[in-house]
């Protein structure tokens, strides 16, 4: 692994815009559960029941009491060694971009200062009917909420399957992916489209790519190099290893 972290530092030492993409992985040393492991039942709920429009219609009481569980989750959690490894990037080289599949807001918690939540936020709540977007914090919200501004029904601010990415911050993120030289991928198992897209996207634009996991991925055959452990222990050693090289030029 040593040389592969040298390798990993060498080419971030060069590096004028890095990418970096996550998943609920670079998460998981917070306490966040990931959204795969418990094979497709999230905290004993179905997917269909919880994470989709037709589930909200069907039982909006249930979604929201899913989705509280989760807020009070990240209320309690701090940002791990990966995400304030991430953060650090920003001080290293010239210009770093996150574009995060979670919807923690660890990565902002944590300092990084460009960061597309490409799936929303458990943090904003959108009415249904003016269609205002708020942040309002991890405070309970109860399961009917209503916006104080029109007296709407408040759904979370996610993106649902079957729903479309935010188009202005999924039109930021590939641009950034198509004008960045390294895209690091971490913590993800790069099967939740559009996003995982970006991946096949960095490397038709020539980005060198590297692959941060436990095990190997559907991201595993676009990367250059593969670094195979906890994120919140590799990444810290690629920008230790980082800090060095800016160090001794
Ligand atoms: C869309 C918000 C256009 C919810 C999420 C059939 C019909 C319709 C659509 C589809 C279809 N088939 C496919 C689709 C498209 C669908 C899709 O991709 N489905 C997948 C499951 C096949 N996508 C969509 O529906 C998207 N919208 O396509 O709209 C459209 C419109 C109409 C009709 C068709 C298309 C919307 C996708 C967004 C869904 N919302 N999240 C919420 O979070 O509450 S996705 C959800 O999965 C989370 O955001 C999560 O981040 C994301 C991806 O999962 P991962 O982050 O990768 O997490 P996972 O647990 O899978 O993996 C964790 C990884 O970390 C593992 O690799 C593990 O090894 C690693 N790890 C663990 N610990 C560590 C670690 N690595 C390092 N260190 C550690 N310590
Ligand atoms: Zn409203």
């Amino acid at each position: 692994m040593d040389l592969e972290l040298d390798r990993a530092a060498k080419t971030l030492s060069v590096a004028k815009h890095v990418v970096v993409f996550s998943g609920a992985g670079v998460s998981a040393e917070s306490g966040v559960p990931t959204f795969r492991a418990s094979d497709g039942l999230w905290e004993g709920h179905r997917i269909e029941d919880v994470a989709t429009p037709e589930g909200f219609a069907n039982d909006p009481d249930l979604v929201w009491a899913f989705y509280n569980g989760r807020r009070e989750n990240v209320g309690r959690v701090t940002p791990n060694p990966g995400h304030a490894a991430i953060a650090q990037l920003e001080s290293l080289i010239d210009r770093v971009t996150v574009a995060t599949q979670n919807v923690d807001g660890l990565h902002l918690v944590a300092g990084s200062t460009t960061v597309y939540e490409l799936h929303g936020s458990l943090r904003e709540t959108r009415c249904l009917a003016c269609r205002e977007i708020k942040n309002r914090g991890l405070e309970e919200l109860g399961t009917q909420p209503i916006c104080p501004s029109c007296g709407g029904r408040l759904r979370p601010n996610i993106v649902w399957f079957r729903e479309q990415l935010p188009h202005q911050t999924w039109a930021y993120a590939e641009a950034a992916v198509t004008s960045c030289d390294v895209f690091i991928v971490v913590g993800t198992s790069a099967v939740v489209y559009p996003a995982a897209g970006l991946i096949s996207l960095a490397k038709s634009v020539g980005a060198v790519v590297i692959e941060v996991n436990l095990t190997p991925t559907n991201a595993s055959g676009y990367a250059d190099i593969c670094l195979y452990g906890p994120s919140g222990m590799v990444l810290p050693k690629v920008v230790e290893r980082l800090r060095r090289l800016s160090t001794s030029e």
